[in-house]
């Protein structure tokens, strides 16, 4: 074990554009692996769930007993599951894989059983105040080379909608001091989103793989309606149709429509999503490296996936670090039943603290071939950028009842 000894772990909390929680284990070699453990809104938690209760059982472990610690910090736990436990684990499993693939001198990938394909393919973001923005948003990411395009655009009567930057910023709703409340009709988006799709596919036809975002924010029959309204459009997915802790309710969705379904973004272990597999309710599973437990775990979710046809489309928004894309892009191009990852481009800020091997070229992404999942971290420059509260919205709503955001 001397050299793959534990000797060092350090929580690293910054705000290089927006709030990120870093993990970096150092071992007796002198190696040091990094992890993800962002969970947006709610940072300090996982923060000090790494500091004051993981890091004191890390000193002097052996870092390449990763199935071993992800088990003792599981079960050792006692009190399982959760955003804020998952994360941790996934902040620590990750900074473990990383230093197992850089102690081989291989990238991440390679450990994972090597490549089953030769890059991601992924998904960006359009969105836009009016349909016309929407259609110039899609033509300058097709320009950019993505082949694959999530659109959302503001709903006409509705102040607030889902995935729309107030004003000309990037978009990123964690974006307050105090959570923002936010006003929605469900009627209308359900009236507006059918002529959407239909002006982005008279306006870019069909080759465009295209996926939208329902963010939770319909009932079971209600998101039924929606995918039916939707199946002449041909979607890639459609997201989040509705809240996911009852799983049952996607039966009814599915009596209903034909339209892909994929979900998964606030699971944090394979029992948020059992049943919805294992009854085929869905046709993509969004879990993340960093909200799912890490590698190990995720790898379980993906190995069930498989079995039931289900594939993987991991979450990828920009609350997540670059470390957790890196780790994701070795775990896509790996696992046999990828189907896609979404990227949403960081700040050049966020980038320059988080230097990274992964690669955006014609639509696909590719981790690279450095040792690791190839992301670090300048833990200088990521000082001169401190924690900085920031909260999520909170949506209600229009006769004030509080709703999904
Ligand atoms: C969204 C996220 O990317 C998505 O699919 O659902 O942007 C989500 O709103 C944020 O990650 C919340 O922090
Ligand atoms: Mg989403």
């Amino acid at each position: 074990m001397t050299g793959s000894k534990i000797v060092d772990a350090r929580v690293i909390v910054s705000c290089p554009a927006r709030n990120f929680v870093t993990l970096k284990i150092t071992t007796a070699d002198g190696l040091y692996g990094i992890g993800d453990g962002t969970l947006n809104g709610r940072e300090l938690s996982v923060a000090s769930y790494l500091q004051d209760h993981v890091v004191p059982c890390l000193m002097g472990r052996d870092s390449e007993r990763i199935e071993d610690t992800w088990q003792f910090l599981y079960r050792g736990a006692y009190w399982r599951r959760g955003p804020v436990t998952m994360s941790a684990i996934a902040a620590v499993d990750v900074a473990l894989w990383d230093l197992k693939a850089k102690r081989a001198g291989m990238p991440l990938y390679q450990l994972l059983g090597g490549r089953s394909r030769e890059g991601a393919l992924v998904y960006a973001h359009a969105n836009g105040h009016s349909i016309e923005d929407l259609l110039a948003s899609v033509a300058k990411h097709l320009e950019l080379g993505y082949k694959a395009i999530r659109v959302q655009a503001a709903v006409p009567g509705v102040p607030d909608a889902y995935g729309v930057p107030h004003g000309t910023k990037p978009y990123e709703p964690a974006d307050s001091d105090l959570p923002r409340e936010e006003t929605w009709s469900t009627q209308r988006y359900l009236r507006f989103v059918p002529q959407l799709m239909d002006a982005v596919r008279a306006r870019f036809g069909f080759d465009l793989m295209l996926l939208h975002d329902a963010h939770h924010r319909l009932t079971p029959i209600e998101a039924a309606a929606l995918g039916k309204s939707l199946e002449p459009y041909s979607l890639f997915w459609l997201e989040d149709a509705t809240p996911a802790e009852n799983q049952d309710a996607f039966r009814l969705i599915r009596q209903h429509t034909t339209t892909p379904l994929a979900v998964g973004e606030v699971f944090n272990s394979i029992f948020d999503c059992k049943q919805l597999i294992t009854e085929q309710l869905i046709d993509y599973i969004r879990t993340s490296v960093t909200h799912a437990g890490g590698i190990t775990h995720l790898r379980r979710i993906a190995a069930l996936a498989e079995i039931y046809g289900v594939r993987t489309g991991s979450h990828g928004a920009t609350d997540l670090s670059p470390v957790c894309m890196g780790a994701a892009l070795h775990f896509d191009v790996s696992v046999p039943n990828f189907g896609i990852q979404e990227h949403m481009p960081h700040a050049a800020l966020t980038d320059e603290v988080f230097p990274h091997a992964y690669t955006f070229v014609g639509g696909v992404m590719d981790p690279g071939e450095a040792p690791g999942h190839g992301v670090d971290i300048d833990e200088k420059l990521a000082a001169k950028h401190p924690y900085k509260r920031a909260y999520l919205p909170v949506c209600r709503l229009e006769d004030g009842t509080l709703h999904n955001w």
